[in-house]
């Protein structure tokens, strides 16, 4: 039988590979490990809703229970927070960063972006949602406090990334920079036990996963590629929880795409908490991660904390299949009597 080897045996091995480690990002690894097994639990008895109480009312006990979302929120900071590895946090659900002393924060050199707990809306039909994570260098002064400039880093900065995935079982994927590792917590145990060494992303994959519902909204040339994947037989596949799909794509493989609609021209995902972690180790597991101008999600400079992006991520020779037909079935320009350049119909 081979020998289990847990997460914390894992990031602390792996501490090795970086020689000047002073244990600080492996600290908030494994931080991130233990709001997972919590977030987890609770993830677990979402289906104890109505005898436990609806989100926003009060439970048995007369407590009141809250969103899940917000309880991971919660969740994740105070661990962070506790950890005094990271000197600053910034979540999808907060308006802006959250500042940790110095005091508590020991001078820490790393920020911590997330989304604490990704495709939400699902949580009432037990479909699997998951929380993404991503950790930068802060580039501000170490003796001050955390600047917005060390969250508005590109994905290329990234130090690691990961998420977890609250499925059938619940799995821990995380890189930093060295290959991509998965992890599948094992209640009886209550540690998350390596198994998925080395994750490589398939060339190609059979499916294709986009909320097809909002076809009518696509550019056009998006619509065509939409077709033409449609033509290749490939089954489409969307749950409507980012995590979710692009899991499946890292092991399956195939591409994951969510474009600009009407709603959102600038893509509905957000490219610090989601799509840069997820391009991180896509790219790392050998994928690909564009957005729809072509250009590499990892490459883009946020102007803001909640910045949306559009993405085309997935299996390496689909993205690059995906960019070659976009480029050229992308009709030509011309300028208008306003200066404003128009796609002719
Ligand atoms: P959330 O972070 O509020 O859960 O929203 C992000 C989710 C993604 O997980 C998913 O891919 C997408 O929103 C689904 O959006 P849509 O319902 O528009 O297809
Ligand atoms: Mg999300």
């Amino acid at each position: 039988m081979n020998r289990i080897i847990t997460l914390d045996e894992f990031i602390i091995h792996r501490q090795k590979d970086f020689p000047y480690a002073s244990g600080e990002l492996t600290g908030l690894l494994r931080d991130i490990g233990v709001a997972a097994k919590i977030v987890n639990r609770e993830v677990n008895k979402a289906g104890l809703v109505n005898i436990l109480g609806v989100h926003g009312s009060e439970n048995a006990s007369g407590e009141t229970v809250q969103k899940l979302d917000m309880y991971a929120n919660d969740k994740l900071i105070d661990c962070l927070k506790n950890s005094g590895e990271c000197c600053g946090i910034a979540s999808e659900e907060n308006d802006d960063f959250i500042e940790i002393p110095t005091v508590e924060s020991k001078n820490a050199k790393y920020v911590v972006v997330f989304d604490p707990l990704d495709g939400s809306s699902n949580i009432d039909v037990n479909v699997s949602v998951g929380t993404i994570f991503g950790i930068y260098r802060r580039i501000s002064d170490e003796k001050g406090p955390c600047k917005l400039e060390d969250f508005l880093q590109k994905g290329t900065e990234l130090v690691a990334a990961g998420y977890v995935i609250y499925g059938t079982s619940t799995i821990l994927v995380y890189s930093t920079g060295r290959g991509v590792n998965g992890f599948t917590l094992d209640p009886s145990i209550g540690e998350f036990c390596l198994s998925h060494r080395d994750i490589e992303i398939p060339d190609r994959g059979g499916y294709y996963s986009v909320n097809q519902g909002y076809y009518l909204k696509f550019d056009v040339e998006m619509r065509r590629y939409i077709d033409y994947c449609s033509d290749l037989n490939l089954r489409l596949r969307y749950i409507g929880s980012m995590v979710s799909d692009v899991h499946r794509i890292l092991f399956q493989g195939g591409i994951f795409l969510y474009p600009n609609t009407r709603k959102y021209p600038q893509g509905k995902l957000r490219l610090l908490y989601e799509c840069n972690p997820l391009s991180f180790i896509v790219e790392q597991a050998g994928g690909l991660a564009i957005n729809c101008q072509l250009n590499r999600i990892l490459d883009m400079e946020p102007k803001e904390l909640h910045e949306r992006t559009t993405i085309v991520i997935g299996s390496p020779k689909m993205v690059e299949e995906m960019k070659n037909f976009v480029e050229r079935y992308t009709l030509p320009s011309y300028t208008t009597s306003n200066g404003v350049g128009e796609k002719t119909p």
